[in-house]
Order: C-alpha cells, then sequence, then structure tokens
C-alpha cells in the first residue's frame, strides 16, 4: 500500500499529557480544522477546544470510534489514551481493557477505512532479563507490570496488522516524558516532572523513587518531534513498526535535584520510595536507538541540562514564581 498522506487526523487521549500538546502541534501543521482532538471525559482546555474540532469519545467502544472516524473523513490516528503503569497496577483490569481494547479497535478501523496509526509503546515492555544498560531493540520482555504487558503484545499486535492486512501503523518505545503544559496522568516517571512544580513552589520535594534510581527520559519537544518525524518518514524505509527504542538522556533522580539546584541552591530533595520503586527497578537506564537513528533519522536536541533550564524558566513563567 503507498504511504498515506495525512489530511485529517484524530488524536485520542488529546486532553492527556502527550495528546494535549501534539494536537496543538498538529494543528500548526494540518490547519485546526483537520485535527480532531477526542477525550473521554477530561473538560478540555480551552485553547484545545477553540483551536479546532473537540469530540467526547471512548476508544474502548468500536462503534464510536467508527462513528468519529467516519464522521470527520478521518485518515490518519493518533492513539495517545492508554493507563499507565502506576495506575494500571491498581487497577490491572481497567489497563488492560483500555489499553488492549482501544488498541485493538483502532487497529480493526485500520484495516477496514486504510487509516495510518500512531500507537505508543513504552520502556516498560522491558522487565527482568532485559540488559539494563543501552537496552538494544531486540531483547527480552518480560514485564512485570500489566501496562508491560499490554504494550508488549501490542507492539506484536502492530506488527501483524502490518503484515497480514498491510496497516501502516507506526509507534516508539517513550521513556520518561517530562513536560511542562498537561501533567502526567499516573506513571512511575511523574516524579521527574512534579519535581520542577514543587522546586518552584516549594523549593522542596520527596520523591516517590530512590536517589540512585536512573531511569531513560526524555523532553515534550523532542518527544513531539520523534513523534511526528516518524510519521512522515517513508515507508519504504522502515524496517520495525511500532516498536522503535527512543533515547534521549537518562539521569538518576539524585541528578535530576542536583540539576534544578544549579538554579535554585535552597532546593532540598527526599527520597522516600513507594510502590512505584519496584516499577522503575523492572525498567532499562538507557536505551540503544540506533534503529530509529537510521530508519527514520531519530536525533533528540535537549539534555538534563537544556532541559533543566527550560523547564524553570517556563514554569517560573507561568506558575509566576521567581527563581
Ligand atoms: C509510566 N510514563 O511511567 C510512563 C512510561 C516510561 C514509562 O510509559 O508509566
Amino acid at each position: 500500500m503507498p504511504d498515506v498522506q495525512t489530511k485529517r487526523a484524530l488524536v485520542a487521549g488529546a486532553v492527556g499529557q502527550i495528546g494535549s500538546e501534539l494536537t496543538m502541534l498538529l494543528r500548526d501543521k494540518y490547519g485546526g480544522d483537520n485535527v480532531v482532538a477526542m477525550g473521554r471525559k477530561t473538560k478540555p482546555s480551552k485553547e484545545l477546544e477553540e483551536s479546532g474540532p473537540f469530540v467526547f469519545g471512548d476508544v474502548t467502544d468500536h462503534a464510536d470510534l467508527e462513528r468519529i472516524v467516519k464522521e470527520h473523513d478521518i485518515d490518519t490516528v493518533y492513539l495517545m489514551a492508554a493507563i499507565l503503569s502506576a495506575v494500571g497496577e491498581a487497577n490491572p483490569q481497567l489497563a488492560y481493557r483500555v489499553n488492549m481494547e482501544g488498541l485493538y479497535n483502532s487497529l480493526e478501523l485500520g484495516r477496514e477505512y486504510g487509516l495510518k496509526l500512531f500507537c505508543p509503546s513504552s520502556i516498560a515492555v522491558f522487565g527482568p532479563g532485559t540488559p539494563l544498560d543501552n537496552t538494544p531493540q531486540e531483547t527480552v520482555l518480560k514485564p512485570t507490570t500489566m501496562y508491560g504487558v499490554t504494550k508488549v503484545a501490542g507492539e506484536i499486535l502492530c506488527d501483524y496488522y502490518n503484515q497480514k492486512f498491510d496497516v501502516d501503523i507506526r509507534g516508539v518505545r517513550y521513556p520518561g516524558i517530562i513536560s511542562n503544559e498537561t501533567l502526567p496522568g499516573g506513571g512511575t516517571t511523574d516524579y521527574a516532572v512534579a519535581i520542577y512544580y514543587e522546586a518552584l513552589k516549594a523549593k522542596e520535594y520527596e520523591c516517590f523513587v530512590k536517589g540512585d534510581t536512573r531511569l531513560p527520559m526524555m523532553y515534550m519537544p523532542d518527544a513531539l518531534k520523534g513523534t511526528i518525524d516518524l510519521m512522515e518518514a517513508p515507508r519504504s524505509g522502515l524496517k520495525h513498526n511500532a516498536d522503535f527504542n527512543m533515547g534521549a538522556m537518562s539521569f538518576s533522580a539524585e541528578e535530576l535535584a542536583d540539576s534544578i539546584r544549579e538554579h535554585i541552591p535552597e532546593f532540598q530533595s527526599t527520597f522516600k520510595p513507594d510502590f512505584r520503586q519496584a516499577i522503575a527497578d523492572s525498567w532499562p537506564n538507557s536505551v540503544d536507538d540506533t534503529a530509529a537513528r537510521e530508519e527514520w533519522g531519530w536525533q533528540p536536541d535537549y539534555d538534563l541540562p537544556a532541559m533543566t533550564k527550560d523547564m524553570l524558566e517556563v514554569l517560573s513563567a507561568k506558575l509566576d514564581i521567581p527563581m
């Protein structure tokens, strides 16, 4: 099948951490009217509501999703709706339903309507037995969270639909994403966002993982750039589908706090691990993203110092708290 040229996109999960910023960027690119934002329950921001169409819908409801795809003449779907790792461990049944049924419905609509799909995965596909450093593209995938289980199954399903039905499905294994627009909802890497808000607001933060916990992370502008670049790459150059490792930076919670102290010397950080420590411990320290670099030219712009500087500047202005 030739490459689908996106004219009208649907972003499912458009009120979430990544979806909200991705929608605005896609609207800049394709025109506000051509990018339909879909949320399930949460009221959208004024910006999201006024810059293009917004609909309420549920990815677990095939008929509902099909109606939206047909009504808006959608050719490309970004499936950003998901239950993340921490909430998923509190309610594995919900994580299974949203992540698996949402994906299955999207894949089936992709097959029926010839849609191009972005179906994100996560470093949560890794687990015990996976090499921790510079984790290879092809390696042991035996996660210990329901979120990770749904992402491994999802990657394989995406490969299957690609081969069997020639559906153009792409995706990356997102690391922890750090951003300053919409808060993340219920992941293990949420501390890496919360720490910036609290450093400005309270000058102290109690982190829910240990100081030496090291994870792969990425600043939102890089995550968005990677997402769109992968979707725009010629399909013929891709050997992988929806499972690209995509690295940017890797730091421990203590190093993150230290980078903030470069700007706010009085900032105090303490570490009190909870149930999320075990989840973090099951994930790698860093990933090998050679395949993404070779197949579609992936190249991140931000390292930890550059991200911290930008995060604090943006949040200081937004919260009206001087550094
Ligand atoms: C989570 N942020 O913490 C997500 C992520 C890297 C993991 O996909 O659950």
